[in-house]
């Protein structure tokens, strides 16, 4: 019997993508990740705890990163190594269609008697098409699947039968699929624990940092991330996590909030042992003033030093800033505004404010202390033209000079690719939206994403601009925001050059892939081959460094002397428990060893 119970591998966006010569283009510019999206969920980690704390041992691999890091990595090698009784793949972000499957199989090649089960959002929408892959055994649906898999591993080990577990979409030995209600929804975000000190025990359990690290570059920048709740009270009409979507696809009417005072436990937890910036997703003020009030006072409470940043769905109000800067020392915010024209924004789903509001609350923050604000724009949206995207750009060059170039402002531009979320209001009725799907089905995205650049890979086109004009325009406005930043003083001239300098060799190249795909169909592959390290190089950061993105972190002694007791502490659980054949499980500390069942119980969808 295999001494793990599951291992979770995290999939790259296209499984072979060091054999294919592509220009995924500036997909991943805008978040940490390369273009073949490396980061996993953070649900991995919540899954991986909370099974943890249940008797069931987990490990979580990173492949996309083992991957990256060794360009002769040999994947199946890798795979055929490991021993579980069940494997899981995570398809949340549709992206990963290639390479989920891919490895999937690769999984079934070495281990054709263990049973593979897919999850995340992009899962939970095309389950009944992934279940069809004979790779596929289980889909585990929704956006809280912690409890379902306990109860799945159980079913496993032999307890109940595979009908009894919720949001399980699953084939038997015959092949026959059966789909079980989607009834596991809980209101709160409560019975979970999004804790970082598992991956920690899990690099000294394992012996494996690389494998288990969020994203390449994760140990020079040491980002960590909370959430605030799952499920969202907007309804931006392109957005698969809308309220919409959450409704009529993954069975949520409600938001499910993480209780403040544990969101604040899991940040002072987080900041005990990683000295990098903390990212709160998901817009806290959704929740309302008291639950604001509580979570702020409680970051105050903890002495919370590390900078932390929030992300924002409409622009707060100063005297929110002032309470922020009453409380805490550093603080950022990011707001996705999407386009400085308020029709085009209204058509987005963002009516609820208008760009003369935005510029209030930057003003309004930088007016009160804030370290850093993140403005972002995107072009591909509901009604929005090219010449609206290159106007953004005059936008962001009339904010810079109203905030008298503040370089705590940080504008960007970036497009909505590859793809358009499933299960957005435009994916489910694209003609109402002026949109034209490239693909539907799962398969149609999976031969999409190894198609030779971004231009061509992305699912949709919108009426308002043909994705040449897209394209252009995307990055005439990357070129104009950039110049914008340079003389501005907001990056340095070095900075400003190299990424003029690379947008538009990304834009000669475009034009290159364009004159091979009208060219003969025999020589494509060579020719596009002999231009592969120029797609990578092109594909890192276009419109922008990455380091753009990077907040500010500082290490401290405590850090370190925390990370060293940690472990000391787990390898010498891990030598004791190996002799007495009792490994620790690698839980938070924040929960007692074992919990209650969680009060959460089923309910019909
Ligand atoms: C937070 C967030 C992020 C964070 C992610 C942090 C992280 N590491 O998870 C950041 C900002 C980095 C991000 C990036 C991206 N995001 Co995003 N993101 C969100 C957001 C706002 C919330 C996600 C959330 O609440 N997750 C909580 C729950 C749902 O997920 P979870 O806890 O991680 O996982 C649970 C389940 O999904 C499931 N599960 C997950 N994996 C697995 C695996 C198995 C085997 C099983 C059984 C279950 C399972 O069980 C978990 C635990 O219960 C949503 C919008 C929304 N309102 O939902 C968009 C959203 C998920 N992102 C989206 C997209 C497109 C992206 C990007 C591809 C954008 C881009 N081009 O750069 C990147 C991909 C990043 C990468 N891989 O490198 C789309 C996805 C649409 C789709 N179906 O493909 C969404 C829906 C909306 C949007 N457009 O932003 N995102
Ligand atoms: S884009 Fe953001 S605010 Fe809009 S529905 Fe999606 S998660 Fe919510």
């Amino acid at each position: 019997m295999p001494q793990i119970d599951l291992i979770l591998l995290h999939a790259p966006a296209v499984y072979d993508f060091r054999e294919r010569s592509i220009m995924f283009g500036p997909v991943s510019d805008m978040v940490p990740s390369t273009p073949i999206f490396e980061m996993y969920p953070l649900g991995l980690t919540t899954i991986a705890e909370y099974l943890e704390r249940h008797g069931i041992r987990v490990r979580i691999v990173n492949l996309a990163v083992l991957m990256l890091n060794k360009p002769d990595f040999d994947v199946e090698a890798y795979i055929r190594s490991l021993d579980a009784r069940l494997f899981g793949v995570d398809l949340h972000w549709l992206p990963h269609a290639h390479g989920s499957i891919e490895i999937a199989r690769l999984v079934k090649k070495c281990h054709p008697d263990t049973p593979v089960i897919f999850g995340g959002l992009s899962s939970t929408f095309f389950h009944e098409e992934l279940i069809t892959y004979d790779a596929v055994d289980f889909v585990l649906r929704g956006d809280s699947t912690e409890e379902p898999f306990r109860r799945l591993i159980e079913v496993m080990r032999g307890r109940g039968s595979y009908d009894e577990v919720p949001n399980l979409t699953w084939k038997d030995s015959s092949g026959a699929v059966t789909v079980n209600p989607l009834s596991w929804v809980p209101d709160d975000m409560n019975a979970i624990s999004l804790d970082y000190s598992f991956n920690m025990k899990s690099v000294i359990r394992y012996r494996d940092m690389a494998g288990v690290v969020p994203f390449k570059d994760w140990l020079s920048y040491p980002v960590c991330a909370s959430l605030t709740c799952r499920g969202c009270t907007h309804d931006c009409v392109t957005c698969g996590g809308s309220k919409y979507s959450f409704r009529e696809h993954f069975g949520r009417d409600k938001v499910a909030f993480r209780d403040p005072d544990l969101l604040v436990r899991d940040i002072a937890h987080i900041q005990k042992h990683i000295p990098g910036p903390m990212f709160v997703l998901n817009d806290f003020l959704q929740a309302g003033r008291d639950y604001t009030r509580d979570f702020v006072k409680g970051l105050s409470g903890i002495g919370m030093k590390n900078p932390i940043g929030f992300e924002f769905f409409k622009p707060p109000h100063e005297e929110f800033y002032e309470f922020l800067n009453a409380n805490l020392p550093d603080w950022s915010v990011e707001i996705s505004v999407e386009s400085h024209d308020d029709d085009i924004r209204r058509a987005f789903g963002k009516g609820h404010y208008n760009i003369d509001q935005v510029e209030e609350t930057v003003k309004a923050a930088l007016r009160n202390g804030c370290s850093r604000f993140d403005l972002y724009f995107m072009s591909g949206i509901p009604t929005q033209t090219a010449d609206s995207v290159r106007e953004t750009a005059e936008y962001v060059k009339h904010l810079y000079d109203a905030v008298g170039n503040d370089p705590r402002l940080l504008c960007f531009m970036s497009p909505m690719a590859p793809f358009l979320d499933p299960g957005s209001r435009v994916f489910d009725d694209p003609d109402k939206y002026g949109y034209k799907l490239r693909a539907r089905t799962l398969e149609e995205h999976r031969e999409r994403l190894v198609m030779p650049s971004w231009k061509y890979i992305m699912n949709y086109e919108s009426d308002a601009m043909t994705p040449d004009e897209m394209a252009d325009a995307t990055y005439d406005a990357g070129l104009a925001i950039n110049r914008i930043k340079g003389e501005a003083g907001i990056i340095d001239a070095a900075t400003a050059a190299r990424t003029e300098t690379r947008i538009n060799e990304a834009r000669v190249a475009m034009n290159r892939i364009d004159d091979i795909m009208q060219g003969p169909v025999a020589t494509r592959d060579t020719q596009l081959w002999a231009l592969k390290e120029e797609f990578e190089r092109l594909s890192q950061s276009t419109v922008c460094e990455k380091t753009e993105l990077n907040w500010p972190r500082s290490v401290e002694l405590k850090h370190v002397v925390s990370c060293a007791k940690l472990f000391i502490r787990e390898n010498a659980l891990n030598i004791a428990g190996k002799l007495t054949g009792q490994v620790p499980p690698a839980s938070s500390d924040q929960h007692p060893v074992p919990v209650a069942q969680p009060v959460c119980e089923p309910t019909e969808s």
